[in-house]
């Protein structure tokens, strides 16, 4: 049997997903939702509600709890001593702020008491700023400053110097709270964090979720001394290890045995991102396969041949969990601005919007439809038109042909030839949307649903580290896209490739 466990921890909840590696089928499924299952801790969304100043934390000992709750429950479906690996992906740039001794609590064996229990007394910061939190910006200011602008920060740890990662955080939380800093031994990652939980050993950070921290040098993928001393004094000791991405951390701890009734032989494999996992799980982690997921933001992400950074500063390179990088390009303007432009023109639904659609002519021009502001491009609120005037129902195919341009152009840097898009999240089931896309991007687009892609992807990396089964084998069992191509209508292309350039142009105005 090659049974193994992913665990998601995302903004709103737990996912456990056990598949069986070899026979390519899932195994079992729970999930914890941290509203809807500890509706006492008042925290209906997973965060802690009504905070200012930008700041939005959570808190780590719910993780914890819903942790142990999602393994009660996987226990009641399947024996969790049949599980040969495990691995966890956490929402990214999260921080947990522990003591120095927390690391020697780890080893104990805590089957009589909560583990929220034993880690409560360790924290330094009841609480956690999640990927929400936008209270950094005096700190981004800082570190830029240090380290020779955006463009300089961008290039040394594969994004610009963001509001919501962990290195921004830290800096503030050491800022404003210096003695609580002072008693900090360790700051963790959700993934490192509750993988330390699992192995009962202070785990390292893979390269995926490091280089969500602006912290770690990525082409090296270690530490750069030049951004920890940035960020805070003394940060270098109070950092976990940063480790391969395939690394094998431990063996199930002991009161992950005596306590859910996990086998002590169970291997314990490095944590890594949402997003990272989620390019495994989407079976995009080789490049050439980029996956574009239309949500409330639309989000681009695909797996780069080496090391490559955006040189206008708008995407994110993290690392790959298969080696090499990835990129995240996350737009705001995704289905909230489809949706106002189809109420705008008083379409009824989706049926009609496709209608409306189909009846225009493509490549003529595009409109960007940015309904809040916008950080790909950054922009206030408004509206980008290039190509010829849209008039009346014509906007509904403007509109998302803007968004699909949009994300081509901000994806250029990739660098990587395309051999197709992997379409997912809602709109994507729209086919003359779908169409949009394979026709801006010249290549077949695959429509793909996979809800848990996180869980499975942590799932696939613990039997890829675990088992020694490739990638690209558990990709081909796990992550079969619908078989229908939409192929790219290729005369439109020289006009696309007109309508990019002017966009272009009027962004960089
Ligand atoms: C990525 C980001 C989110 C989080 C939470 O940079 O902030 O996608 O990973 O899902």
């Amino acid at each position: 049997m090659a049974r193994v466990l992913g665990l998601d921890l995302s903004t709103q909840g737990v996912t456990a997903l056990v598949i069986d590696a070899e026979a390519g089928v899932i195994v079992a499924r729970t999930a914890v939702n941290f509203g809807a299952d500890f509706p006492e801790r008042g925290h209906p969304s997973g965060y802690i509600p009504g905070a200012s100043d930008g700041e939005v934390h959570a808190d780590p000992l719910l993780w914890v709890d819903a942790l142990q709750l999602a393994l009660d429950r996987l226990a009641e479906i399947i024996d969790p001593a049949s599980i040969v690996a495990v691995a966890v992906s956490g929402q990214q740039h999260g921080s947990v702020y522990l003591d120095a001794c927390w690391q020697d609590d780890l080893h104990r064996n805590h089957a009589s008491k909560s583990w929220s229990e034993a880690v409560r007394p360790h924290l330094t910061r009841s609480t956690s700023p999640i990927w929400m939190d936008n209270s950094t910006g005096e700190d981004c200011a800082r570190i830029s400053r240090a380290l020779g602008g955006d463009l300089a920060v961008a290039k040394l740890t594969g994004s610009v110097p963001t509001p919501r990662f962990t290195g921004p955080q830290i800096s503030r939380f050491a800022r404003i709270e210096p003695a609580a800093w002072s008693r900090t031994g360790r700051v963790h990652l959700v993934s490192s964090f509750i993988t330390s939980l699992l192995a009962g050993v202070d785990a390292p950070i893979d390269t995926g979720d490091g280089a969500g921290m602006n912290l770690m040098d990525l082409a090296r993928g270690a530490w750069s001394p030049e951004a920890l001393a940035a960020t805070a004094p003394e940060l270098a000791r109070r950092l976990p290890a940063i480790g391969r991405n395939d690394a094998v951390v431990g063996l199930a701890a002991q009161w992950l045995v005596l306590r859910h009734g996990f086998s002590p032989r169970c291997q314990i494999v490095i944590g890594s991102g949402d997003n990272p996992s989620s390019l495994v799980g989407m079976g995009a982690s080789t490049p050439g396969h980029i996956v574009v997921s239309l949500g409330t933001s639309d989000t681009l992400f695909a797996a780069i041949d080496g090391v490559r950074t955006d040189p206008d500063g708008f995407g994110h390179a993290f690392g790959n969990p298969l080696g090499g990088t990835m990129s995240l390009i996350c737009v705001r303007n995704g289905s909230l601005a489809r949706e106002a432009v189809r109420r705008e023109l008083g379409l009824g639904d989706w049926d009609d919007f496709a209608r409306a659609m189909s009846a225009s002519v493509p490549a003529r021009s595009a409109v960007l439809p940015l309904e809040q502001d916008e950080i790909t491009p950054r922009r206030k609120a408004g509206r980008l038109l290039v190509g010829a005037p849209v008039v009346g129902a014509s906007l509904a195919l403007a509109a998302v042909e803007g968004q699909a341009l949009n994300l081509r152009l901000h994806s250029r840097w990739i660098g990587t030839a395309l051999h197709a898009v992997r379409l997912t999240g809602g709109a994507s089931e729209n086919s003359a949307i779908a169409q949009v896309f394979a026709d801006v991007f010249s290549v077949p687009v695959q429509r793909i649903k996979i809800p848990d892609s996180a869980a499975l992807g942590a799932a696939m990396r613990a039997a890829h580290s675990g088992l020694g089964i490739t990638l690209p084998l558990l990709e081909a069992k796990f992550c079969a896209p619908e078989s229908r191509l939409l192929n790219p209508r290729k005369e439109l292309a020289p006009a696309y490739a007109v309508l990019e350039a002017d966009l272009k142009a009027l962004i960089l105005r």
